[in-house]
């Protein structure tokens, strides 16, 4: 029953998440893949608003992707996504500016897990 009710849980989260197809990027995503150590792309624009990114882990580490302002304030960190995993992040608000992204994980930014987000 547990795995069952586990598996209902995942599927109401991803009807919640306006659909697609399920299995792939939700629509109007913006793909990046995250290896040791960068994003590719590693320079993103996006228009202001909901920004939906589609995380594909292709390292053999952990990796996260995390926004940070103009003024070094962090304004969204997306769940942690395990080695050979996707995960759907969505910035609910984000105003226009220059951010910068980077990985949280320790010394990731530092060996150049980090890039440029522009928003419109
Ligand atoms: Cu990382």
């Amino acid at each position: 029953m547990r795995a069952l009710a586990v598996g209902l849980a995942a599927v109401a989260l991803l009807a919640g998440c306006g659909g697609g197809s399920g299995s792939g990027a939700p629509a109007g995503s913006i793909q990046v893949t995250m290896t040791e150590f960068k994003f590719d792309p590693a320079t993103i624009t996006a228009a202001h608003g909901k920004v939906v990114f589609w995380l594909i882990n292709s390292g053999t580490t952990q990796h996260d992707l995390a926004i940070r302002d103009s003024g070094g304030t962090r304004v969204a960190t997306s769940e942690l996504v395990s080695a050979g995993d996707t995960m759907e992040f969505d910035v609910n608000e984000i105003a226009a500016g220059t951010y910068a992204i980077f990985c949280t994980q320790q010394g990731h930014e530092g060996s150049g897990m980090k890039g440029t987000l522009t928003v419109t």
